[in-house]
């Protein structure tokens, strides 16, 4: 079955380690955000393609989820003991790693291909893609203003009420090569317990990937349980925004888009109301704590996906007949 993966986050990238255990390489694509990427200390930072790729490669650090596992922290001691920024950590390792990509960058290399190089050396082998190869940071609109999105996330730790969010230069961003043709070959594409707000949305919002995905087989993981998120500000940003987080208000944040929804057990109740939008609902637990849980939920969720895939088969045939 060929899968397309949208993502963005640990929660993400935890998910999509579980589907590569099941799927061959040639059967998964990853597409995953850039909203978050910046220039921090003249170095281009992409931290859910590394988080990401990290996992996939099998040395992503285990305790926070992004950087590299077995990081010393010299280089990031000896700026900050010069009074260089100290709110964005980058370890030894890692800074290897946007070293290159900047170096590859600044010589003309579009990051598709950097990634891909990367993904080579890393001995990642499902196709890994960002999003697009321009750049469309996400803004988040705040009641303090608006913030690039790192600014937010870890230099304010999301503290600033959210307004609303953009994703600057999307209108004239294209998706990156193989994107489209992933998307259009695709049998299912899952969107991952990612924020929808600011994971999601950013790689939606890129021009031609909506239309690509419109009339595939589309499942959502939800990534809010018991109305909180497991990691990260999606459930805050819902209730500042108004909006009463649960897994029923991610499914209709995609709307039409989606046919089918994984949801918690802890959010049984959910059921009916998700079935009354029309979805096709697997009820699981999806909290992923150790490797073990991410091939049990990447299971269920492929186990969704035949469903959808095989519901889309008989409708068309069903139209043929007519
Ligand atoms: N997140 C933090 O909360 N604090 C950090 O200092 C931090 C550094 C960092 C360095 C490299 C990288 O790839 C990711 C890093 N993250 C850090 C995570 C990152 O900012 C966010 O988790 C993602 O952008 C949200 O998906």
């Amino acid at each position: 079955m060929k899968v397309v993966a949208l993502a963005g986050g640990v929660g993400g990238a935890k998910l999509v380690d579980g589907l590569a255990a099941h799927l061959s390489p040639d059967e998964l694509c990853v597409v995953v955000n850039i909203g978050d990427d910046f220039e921090h200390l003249g170095l281009y930072i992409c931290p859910d393609l590394d988080t990401v790729c990290y996992t996939l490669a099998g040395i992503a650090n285990p305790e926070t989820g992004w950087g590299r596992a077995d990081e010393t922290w010299n280089a990031f001691d000896s700026l900050v003991a010069l009074g260089g920024p100290d709110w964005f950590h980058l370890g030894d390792r890692d800074l290897g790693t946007h070293l290159e990509r900047t170096r590859r960058l600044r010589a003309g290399e579009p990051l598709s291909q950097v990634t891909r190089a990367f993904c080579a050396a890393w001995g990642v082998r499902p196709t890994v893609l960002p999003a697009s190869d321009q750049r469309v940071p996400t803004l988040v609109h705040t009641e303090e203003g608006v913030l690039p999105f790192q600014e937010y996330f870890v230099h304010r730790a999301c503290q600033p009420k959210v307004t609303g969010f953009s994703f600057a230069g999307a209108a004239q961003a294209r998706p990156a090569p193989g994107v489209l043709p992933a998307i259009l070959a695709a049998d299912v594409v899952i969107l991952c317990p990612s924020n929808p707000w600011v994971s999601i949305d950013p790689i939606l919002a890129i021009p031609g990937i909506c239309q690509a995905l419109a009339g595939r087989p589309i499942l959502a993981v939800t990534p809010i349980i018991g109305g909180i998120t497991v990691k990260g500000p999606a459930a805050k940003m819902y209730a500042e925004l108004g909006i009463q987080p649960s897994a029923l208000a991610v499914a209709r944040h995609y709307g039409s888009l989606l046919d089918g929804f994984v949801l918690d057990v802890v959010d049984a109740e959910l059921y009916e109301p998700l079935r009354s939008l029309g979805l096709q609902v697997l009820m699981t637990d999806t909290l992923m704590r150790d490797r073990a849980d991410r091939l049990r939920l990447a299971e269920a969720v492929l186990q969704l996906g035949e469903r959808l895939l095989n519901l889309a088969t008989c409708n068309e045939s069903d139209e043929k007949a007519v």
